[in-house]
């Protein structure tokens, strides 16, 4: 068995959990928050057979777009002169980790 740890943006999760729960899947959703951009994401938890991961992952990965973002920074010139400026980061569509269940118990 495996456990996929899936972090999606926020706009597809909905979508995104439809289409698996629609494909048999068990998921937990968790709201997040990303450590670069500090905006809200959201990580799902889908426990299922080794058999099913690719099918998991190309249901998740047909309902996440890919996104710029456009972040703000700052520059600095010198002494106490700084400037503000757009920063464009690419984000998602969705960053999967697939890890091993050594033992998965309902009680
Ligand atoms: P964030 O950490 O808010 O990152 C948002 C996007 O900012 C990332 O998109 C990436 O394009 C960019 N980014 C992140 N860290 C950066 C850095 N140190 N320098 C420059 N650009 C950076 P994604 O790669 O699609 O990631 C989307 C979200 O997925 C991340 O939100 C984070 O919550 C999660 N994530 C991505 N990779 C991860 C990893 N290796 N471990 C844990 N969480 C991860």
């Amino acid at each position: 068995m495996k456990l996929i740890t899936a972090i999606v943006n926020k706009e597809d999760s909905k979508a995104v959990c439809n289409a698996l729960v629609k494909g048999g899947f068990s998921v937990t959703r968790l709201s997040t928050t990303g450590g670069f951009l500090m905006a809200g994401n959201m990580t799902l938890l889908i426990g299922t057979e080794d058999e099913k991961v690719d099918t998991c992952i190309n249901l998740i990965a047909s309902c996440s777009k890919q996104r710029v973002e456009i972040v703000p920074s700052t520059a600095s010139y010198g002494i106490g002169v700084t400037t503000a400026y757009p920063l464009q980061v690419t984000v998602g569509g969705a960053t999967v980790f697939v890890t091993n269940v050594e033992r998965f118990e309902k009680l």
